[in-house]
């Protein structure tokens, strides 16, 4: 049988196949070749005669992509949550997600959530900046249930990794779409108070139809690991120009004749995009004097 690894546990696997589960130890031969499994990894397993009864992982299927932190393969999406309230989104954390995930050359798509706490403008308007860049959005709120159709669709088939800073509700939405997962949410300044979220283990939670959620816990900063010539290329929105400025390695800041500072200027690649990369672009250059 086929299935996916969602949770280690001391040396044992659980593998999930059609919505049961198996309790799977990894066959000697694995071991033998140091192939040790992953969560996220697809895996052919003998079952036992019954169900949560030992089984044996017999073959890891070829992984697709590996992330360290959290140990996770197979990921096919992270979706990147932030509150249109409560926290206040900071359009500067959001980009440099952005920026690790496509270091990682994995899709990314945002999710504005606590949607039941704005206005429909006030989300249109950063809705807008991110469609412009090329990634896919939605909104949604755990308590309206407003947008669950549509982000529903987006999770269909696929092992998503949530993303973004603490508070924002991914918890929350993680316990709402998968009905296992008992994950703790609350208040920013309780969670502090009581030091969680460091000893999280990774559990890929499955919400059916052969699509899992990944919860994690919040960065509220990013290390974008990028140089200065490399930077441009983690935003589509700039990648997609590349060659029509008149300089070849062209970095898009005070060259004349630059086919991204005329699009700000436009308006089809937005403001607050180009800050972002100006804002980085400097932070590279200091981290290379002194770094
Ligand atoms: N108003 C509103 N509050 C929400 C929503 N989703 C989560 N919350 C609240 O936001 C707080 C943080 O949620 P949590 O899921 O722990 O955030 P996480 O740190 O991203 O996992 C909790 O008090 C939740 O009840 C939502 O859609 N609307
Ligand atoms: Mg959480
Ligand atoms: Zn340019």
């Amino acid at each position: 049988m086929t299935g996916t690894i969602i949770k280690g546990i001391a040396g044992f696997y659980l593998v999930e196949h059609e919505g049961m589960r198996f309790l799977c130890k990894a066959r000697g031969i694995l071991r033998k070749d140091s192939q040790k499994p992953l969560v996220g990894d697809r895996v052919e397993f003998e079952a036992a005669a019954t169900e949560e009864s030992e089984a044996s992982i017999t073959e890891i299927a070829a992984r697709r992509n590996v992330l360290l932190r959290p140990a996770v393969s197979n990921v096919d999406q992270v979706l990147i949550v932030l509150a249109l309230k409560k926290p206040d989104p900071q359009l500067f954390l959001l980009d440099e997600y952005l920026l690790m995930v496509e270091k990682q050359g994995i899709p990314a798509g945002i999710l504005w959530n606590k949607a039941d706490l704005a206005e429909t403008e006030e989300w249109r308007q950063y809705a807008a900046i991110y469609e412009s860049a090329g990634y896919p959005v939605f909104s949604f709120s755990s308590r309206s249930l407003e947008g669950l159709d549509g982000l529903k669709a987006f999770l269909k088939g696929k092992i998503t990794v949530l993303a973004g800073p603490s508070g924002v509700g991914k918890s929350t939405l993680t316990n709402l779409l998968c009905p296992d997962a008992r994950m703790e949410t609350g208040e920013i300044s309780r969670k502090i108070s009581r030091g969680k979220q460091t000893t999280r283990h990774t559990e890929l939670f499955p919400m059916g139809e052969d699509s899992y959620l990944l919860d994690t816990p919040g960065f509220t900063s990013v290390f974008v690991d990028a140089d200065q010539d490399s930077l441009r290329e983690l935003f589509p929105e700039f990648w997609k120009r590349e060659g029509q400025c008149r300089y070849s390695g062209c970095r898009h800041l005070s060259e004349p004749d630059c086919s991204v500072k005329a699009a700000v200027a436009s308006g089809e690649i937005s403001g607050s995009r180009y800050e972002s990369y100006r804002r980085l672009m400097k932070e590279l250059s200091e981290r290379r004097r002194y770094g």
